[in-house]
């Protein structure tokens, strides 16, 4: 799963981008900022934390996502459009869009339209998420009206499709976002392929002055849920060696970094939700989508697993954690024995019995 952040240029994306970077281990080269960067992150897990300390496994290995850092947006003229426009079919790919939009002050950093004004940033971005995908649409309704004036065998297809698209176009040009829409399952499969832009998860970062993050408002910029963060003061909390981090966290006055917030939000947003398993070799997260099965989950492992599979032997983290070890969750009774359609929940730990 990717995430992409964008916005306009100089809001401080490549530096909290950095930030969330240095999360996987990796130091990015951000020398060239009209180039995408691409980082893989590890997601934040006290749980992990708690269990490596129980089992002292050889390794402990998190679930991840990927981070897209694409270069800055400036709409203000033709020749920047046209560039914004190259960064489409990478933010179609992505599965998931972050606006990073300015909040600080300060003449050393010029000001994207000579503004510092989250919220018509905000505007101005989702305008532009309307407009390419509305590009889209015109383009596929040009194509279909053509394909219907023959009688081909896929003609009443074509025409079902139309009637969408037309629906679709008629939302846009009100600005209204194709997640909004669209009413079924059906037709959500129809548009997938065209990996519409308003239709992803959306998250709005607002980065503010280093001196603004203590209390800053959560409130939604432009309808869209908002994370107020310093990208500076991340960038610096990432460079701290990790001993240090707590106390510099605690003189901010919060309990985690912004940047471990937003990787948790992002997971969230993509309706994802992990899965752990335990042991000497491994401590692990595993990523299903909410709501799958244990056979899902099991087939995420191993498709021998799922193919054999009996029962999944499932506590979740919070009752092993009050129980304070495995043995003393069974006495407690909080083992189950789970099988295939179990929905499995955020923080199952489970171990699967399988047969092959
Ligand atoms: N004062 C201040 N400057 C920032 C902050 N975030 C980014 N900058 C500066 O703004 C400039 C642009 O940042 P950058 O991350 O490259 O923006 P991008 O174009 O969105 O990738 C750099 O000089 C940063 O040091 C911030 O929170 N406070
Ligand atoms: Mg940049």
């Amino acid at each position: 799963m990717r995430v992409a952040l964008i916005g306009p240029v100089q809001s401080g994306k490549s530096t909290l981008f950095a930030a969330v970077a240095a999360a996987g281990g990796s130091h990015v080269d951000l020398s060239r900022p009209d180039q995408p960067h691409l980082a893989v992150v590890k997601v934040p897990d006290e749980r992990l934390v708690w269990l490596t300390e129980q089992y002292h496994p050889q390794k402990t290995t998190p679930a991840e996502l990927e981070f897209l850092d694409l270069p800055g947006f400036d709409l203000s003229d033709e020749a920047g459009r046209n560039r914004a426009k190259t960064h489409w079919p990478a933010m179609r790919n992505s599965d998931m869009l972050v606006l990073v939009v300015r909040a600080f002050e300060g003449a050393a950093v010029a000001a994207y339209r000579g503004r510092v004004d989250p919220q018509a940033d905000v505007q101005e971005l989702l305008a532009e998420l309307l407009f390419a995908d509305l590009d889209q649409v015109t383009g596929r309704i040009a194509k279909l009206e053509a394909s219907i004036k023959k009688p081909t065998a896929k003609r009443d297809e074509y025409l079902r499709e139309l009637e969408l698209m037309k629906r679709l176009e008629a939302a846009l040009e009100a600005e209204k976002p194709i997640s909004e829409a669209i009413h079924s399952d059906a037709e959500g499969k129809l548009v997938r392929s065209f990996a519409f832009l308003s239709q992803k998860p959306l998250l709005v970062v607002k980065n503010l002055s280093e001196g603004a993050v203590r209390g800053a408002s959560e409130e939604a910029v432009g309808g869209v849920e908002c994370l107020p963060l310093s990208a500076k003061i991340e960038e610096e909390i990432a460079e701290l060696p990790s001993e240090e981090r707590g106390v510099f966290l605690a003189d901010l006055g919060v309990s985690e970094s912004a940047r471990d917030r937003l990787i948790r939000a992002c997971y969230r947003k993509l309706n994802l939700v992990s899965f752990l398993t335990t042991g000497e070799d491994e401590v692990r997260a595993w990523t299903i989508p909410a709501g799958a099965d244990a056979v899902t989950a099991a087939g995420e492992i191993h498709s021998d697993i799922a193919r054999g599979f009996i029962r999944a032997e499932t506590v979740s983290y919070d009752d092993l954690r009050a129980a304070g070890d495995m043995k003393a969750a069974k006495a407690a009774g909080k083992i189950r024995l789970e099988g295939k359609t179990y929905v499995v929940r955020d923080g199952d730990i489970i171990n699967f019995r399988f047969n092959v």
